[in-house]
Protein backbone atom coordinates (compact mmCIF):
# COMPACT_ATOMS: atom_id res chain seq x y z
CA UNK A 1 0.00 0.00 0.00
CA UNK A 2 1.01 3.44 -0.87
CA UNK A 3 1.98 5.83 1.78
CA UNK A 4 1.33 9.45 -0.15
CA UNK A 5 -2.31 10.37 -0.49
CA UNK A 6 -3.11 11.66 -3.84
CA UNK A 7 -1.36 10.71 -6.91
CA UNK A 8 -1.97 13.27 -9.80
CA UNK A 9 -1.27 12.11 -13.72
CA UNK A 10 -1.47 14.68 -16.12
CA UNK A 11 -2.07 13.75 -19.44
CA UNK A 12 -1.19 15.19 -22.62
CA UNK A 13 -3.51 17.57 -24.65
CA UNK A 14 -3.45 16.56 -28.54
CA UNK A 15 -4.78 20.29 -29.61
CA UNK A 16 -5.09 21.22 -33.11
CA UNK A 17 -7.34 24.04 -34.91
CA UNK A 18 -10.42 21.61 -34.06
CA UNK A 19 -9.69 21.84 -30.39
CA UNK A 20 -8.56 19.36 -27.95
CA UNK A 21 -8.39 15.41 -27.53
CA UNK A 22 -7.02 13.65 -24.47
CA UNK A 23 -6.66 9.95 -24.19
CA UNK A 24 -6.06 7.51 -21.30
CA UNK A 25 -4.95 3.95 -22.42
CA UNK A 26 -4.42 0.90 -19.81
CA UNK A 27 -1.22 0.75 -18.28
CA UNK A 28 0.23 3.52 -20.41
CA UNK A 29 -1.31 6.66 -18.99
CA UNK A 30 -2.74 5.09 -15.69
CA UNK A 31 -1.87 1.43 -14.00
CA UNK A 32 -4.53 -0.43 -14.39
CA UNK A 33 -6.90 -2.35 -16.64
CA UNK A 34 -10.14 -0.63 -17.22
CA UNK A 35 -13.04 -2.67 -16.76
CA UNK A 36 -15.82 0.36 -15.53
CA UNK A 37 -16.61 3.49 -16.69
CA UNK A 38 -19.26 5.80 -15.30
CA UNK A 39 -19.96 9.64 -14.64
CA UNK A 40 -21.38 11.43 -11.86
CA UNK A 41 -22.98 14.63 -13.14
CA UNK A 42 -25.78 17.02 -12.58
CA UNK A 43 -24.73 17.25 -9.03
CA UNK A 44 -26.57 19.19 -6.16
CA UNK A 45 -25.51 22.28 -4.94
CA UNK A 46 -23.73 21.51 -1.48
CA UNK A 47 -23.69 17.59 -2.00
CA UNK A 48 -20.99 15.89 -1.06
CA UNK A 49 -20.16 11.64 -2.30
CA UNK A 50 -17.98 8.92 -1.20
CA UNK A 51 -17.04 8.61 1.72
CA UNK A 52 -15.68 4.91 1.81
CA UNK A 53 -12.77 3.44 0.84
CA UNK A 54 -12.76 -0.01 -1.16
CA UNK A 55 -10.78 -3.32 -0.45
CA UNK A 56 -9.54 -4.19 -4.13
CA UNK A 57 -10.80 -1.42 -7.00
CA UNK A 58 -8.45 0.94 -8.37
CA UNK A 59 -10.09 4.16 -9.50
CA UNK A 60 -9.12 7.22 -12.04
CA UNK A 61 -10.88 10.22 -11.59
CA UNK A 62 -11.23 13.15 -14.16
CA UNK A 63 -13.30 16.12 -13.82
CA UNK A 64 -13.79 16.27 -17.63
CA UNK A 65 -16.07 19.63 -17.50
CA UNK A 66 -16.10 22.31 -14.32
CA UNK A 67 -14.60 21.25 -11.27
CA UNK A 68 -14.62 19.66 -8.03
CA UNK A 69 -12.88 18.66 -4.85
CA UNK A 70 -11.47 15.45 -3.29
CA UNK A 71 -10.51 15.10 0.26
CA UNK A 72 -8.46 11.58 0.53
CA UNK A 73 -7.13 9.81 3.73
CA UNK A 74 -5.37 6.82 3.70
CA UNK A 75 -4.96 6.67 7.47
CA UNK A 76 -1.46 8.22 7.97
CA UNK A 77 -1.96 11.28 6.04
CA UNK A 78 -5.11 13.56 4.46
CA UNK A 79 -4.95 15.41 1.45
CA UNK A 80 -7.36 17.75 -1.08
CA UNK A 81 -7.00 17.98 -4.38
CA UNK A 82 -8.56 20.00 -6.82
CA UNK A 83 -9.77 18.67 -9.87
CA UNK A 84 -10.52 21.32 -12.20
CA UNK A 85 -8.52 20.39 -15.91
CA UNK A 86 -9.73 17.24 -18.27
CA UNK A 87 -6.16 16.36 -18.47
CA UNK A 88 -5.78 15.92 -14.72
CA UNK A 89 -6.32 12.32 -13.22
CA UNK A 90 -6.16 11.50 -9.99
CA UNK A 91 -5.43 7.99 -9.09
CA UNK A 92 -7.59 5.96 -6.08
CA UNK A 93 -5.95 3.15 -4.55
CA UNK A 94 -8.33 0.89 -2.41
CA UNK A 95 -6.72 2.02 0.65
CA UNK A 96 -7.92 5.91 0.10
CA UNK A 97 -10.80 6.82 1.81
CA UNK A 98 -12.06 9.43 -0.41
CA UNK A 99 -15.37 12.82 -0.41
CA UNK A 100 -15.91 14.49 -3.20
CA UNK A 101 -17.83 17.79 -2.98
CA UNK A 102 -17.71 21.29 -4.65
CA UNK A 103 -19.14 20.26 -7.62
CA UNK A 104 -19.37 22.97 -9.97
CA UNK A 105 -22.90 22.74 -11.43
CA UNK A 106 -21.23 22.29 -14.99
CA UNK A 107 -19.28 19.05 -13.74
CA UNK A 108 -19.08 15.73 -15.28
CA UNK A 109 -17.16 13.31 -13.06
CA UNK A 110 -15.79 11.04 -15.22
CA UNK A 111 -14.64 7.35 -13.47
CA UNK A 112 -12.42 4.67 -14.58
CA UNK A 113 -12.06 1.59 -12.33
CA UNK A 114 -10.37 -1.90 -12.52
CA UNK A 115 -13.47 -3.82 -11.36
CA UNK A 116 -16.65 -4.16 -12.16
CA UNK A 117 -19.21 -2.80 -9.65
CA UNK A 118 -19.62 -5.11 -6.27
CA UNK A 119 -21.01 -3.44 -3.24
CA UNK A 120 -19.05 -6.16 -0.96
CA UNK A 121 -15.78 -4.30 -2.33
CA UNK A 122 -16.78 -0.68 -0.65
CA UNK A 123 -16.03 0.06 3.36
CA UNK A 124 -18.54 2.68 4.29
CA UNK A 125 -17.44 2.59 7.96
CA UNK A 126 -14.70 4.36 8.88
CA UNK A 127 -13.76 2.57 12.11
CA UNK A 128 -13.93 -0.78 9.87
CA UNK A 129 -11.81 1.67 7.36
CA UNK A 130 -8.82 2.15 9.89
CA UNK A 131 -9.22 -1.07 11.21
CA UNK A 132 -8.64 -2.35 7.84
CA UNK A 133 -5.79 -0.60 6.55
CA UNK A 134 -3.88 1.05 9.66
CA UNK A 135 -1.67 -1.61 9.91
CA UNK A 136 -1.25 -2.29 5.96
CA UNK A 137 -0.64 1.48 4.90
CA UNK A 138 1.90 1.67 8.02
CA UNK A 139 3.94 -1.45 7.22
CA UNK A 140 4.84 -0.23 3.80
C1 LIG B 1 -16.32 5.79 -5.91
C2 LIG B 1 -16.72 7.18 -6.18
C3 LIG B 1 -15.64 8.00 -6.81
C4 LIG B 1 -23.92 0.85 -9.47
O1 LIG B 1 -24.95 0.16 -9.52
N1 LIG B 1 -22.86 0.56 -10.25
C5 LIG B 1 -21.72 1.27 -10.25
O2 LIG B 1 -20.76 0.95 -10.98
C6 LIG B 1 -21.63 2.41 -9.37
C7 LIG B 1 -20.36 3.24 -9.32
C8 LIG B 1 -22.70 2.71 -8.59
N2 LIG B 1 -23.82 1.96 -8.65
C9 LIG B 1 -24.99 2.32 -7.80
C10 LIG B 1 -24.79 2.13 -6.32
C11 LIG B 1 -25.66 3.22 -5.73
O3 LIG B 1 -26.97 2.75 -5.59
O4 LIG B 1 -25.22 3.72 -7.99
C12 LIG B 1 -25.65 4.33 -6.78
C13 LIG B 1 -24.75 5.50 -6.41
O5 LIG B 1 -23.43 5.02 -6.05
P1 LIG B 1 -22.63 5.58 -4.79
O6 LIG B 1 -23.54 6.04 -3.75
O7 LIG B 1 -21.60 4.53 -4.42
O8 LIG B 1 -21.90 6.84 -5.45
P2 LIG B 1 -20.67 7.69 -4.84
O9 LIG B 1 -20.60 8.93 -5.65
O10 LIG B 1 -20.74 7.82 -3.39
O11 LIG B 1 -19.37 6.79 -5.19
C14 LIG B 1 -19.02 6.50 -6.53
C15 LIG B 1 -18.59 5.04 -6.67
O12 LIG B 1 -19.66 4.18 -6.22
C16 LIG B 1 -17.36 4.73 -5.87
O13 LIG B 1 -16.79 3.48 -6.27
O14 LIG B 1 -15.19 5.51 -5.56
O15 LIG B 1 -17.93 7.32 -6.94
Amino acid sequence: MKTSVSEIIEIGILGDERGNLSVIESFIHIPFDIKRVFYIYSTKENVHRGFHAHYKTRQALISVSGSCKVFLDNTIRTDEVLLDAPNKVLILEPNDWHEMYDFSEDCVLLVLASELYDSKDYIRDYNKFLEVYSKKTQEV
